[in-house]
């Protein structure tokens, strides 16, 4: 995850995280560790990532648009389980 990584498409999301009854959510695991990624807006991309590494690294990520239109994602939280 980084601030270039650019639009993530969010299929078959699982959870409900915001508690609206709209399906908005997935969790993905990896080698790498575990994100979750949500689309609160619901145009099918993703606009929150959280990563938590294997060594328990976490990060959390928003999506804004530059008034280009180019997507970058801001890193909001950091640090260590
Ligand atoms: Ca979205």
């Amino acid at each position: 995850m980084g601030a270039d990584v650019g639009e993530l498409e969010l299929r078959d999301p699982t959870v409900d995280l915001d508690g609206d009854g709209v399906l908005d959510s997935r969790t993905v695991t990896g080698s790498a560790g575990v994100a979750i990624a949500s689309d609160l807006d619901g145009d099918g991309f993703a606009d929150h990532v959280t990563t938590v590494e294997q060594d328990g690294a976490y990060a959390a990520w928003e999506a804004h648009r530059d008034p280009d239109g180019t997507l970058q994602w801001e890193r909001t939280d950091h640090g260590r389980l």
